[in-house]
């Protein structure tokens, strides 16, 4: 079966929630931090400061990559499939030097701040309707990178 209107809904409900608390963006952050401390100084806005700080550019970044799996969920539903409507977005990672496993790690801070920011109302469909939209994504991201 194809990502269905229900899984759409929740997508979108939580992103709602995500973008309430700028709180959020740092707690994303954080966690990637925890899973690859080296990745710090990949990010432009993150490579001088002491942690993580809370700051414009931060969220605005973080939302951006919330912000396109939520539009990847749209694509599926409507479509079937992702596609990247900025085509430089593969050589950016290249050129950072980024790799496969650093998307797992992201993978894994998106779905723990979802479940974080959704509280009670976190449910394995909820999880479950990320992951397949951040999946195809990533896979559009890669594709694009190689
Ligand atoms: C840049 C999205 C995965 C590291 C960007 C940009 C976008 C983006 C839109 C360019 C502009 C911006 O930052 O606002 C995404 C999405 C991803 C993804 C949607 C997954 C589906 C990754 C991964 C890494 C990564 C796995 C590695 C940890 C970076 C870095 C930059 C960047 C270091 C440059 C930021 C800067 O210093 O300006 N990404 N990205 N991205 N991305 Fe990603
Ligand atoms: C990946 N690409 C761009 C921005 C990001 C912000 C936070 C975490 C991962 C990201």
């Amino acid at each position: 079966m194809g990502f269905t209107d229900k899984q759409e809904a929740l997508v979108n409900s939580s992103f709602e929630l995500f973008k309430q608390n700028p709180g959020n963006s740092v707690l994303f952050y954080t966690i990637i931090l925890e899973k690859a401390p080296a990745a710090k100084g990949m990010f432009s806005f993150l490579k001088d400061s002491a942690g993580v700080q809370d700051s414009p550019k931060l969220q605005a970044h973080a939302g951006k990559v919330f912000g396109m799996v939520r539009d990847s969920a749209a694509q599926l539903q409507t479509t079937g499939k992702v596609v990247l409507g900025d085509d430089t977005l593969g050589a950016v990672h290249i050129q950072k030097g980024v790799v496969d496993p650093h998307f797992v790690v992201v993978k894994e801070a998106l779905l723990k701040t979802i479940k974080e920011v959704s509280g009670g109302n976190w449910s394995e469909e909820l999880n479950n309707a990320w992951e397949v939209a951040y999946d195809g994504l990533a896979t559009a991201i890669k594709a694009s990178m190689s």
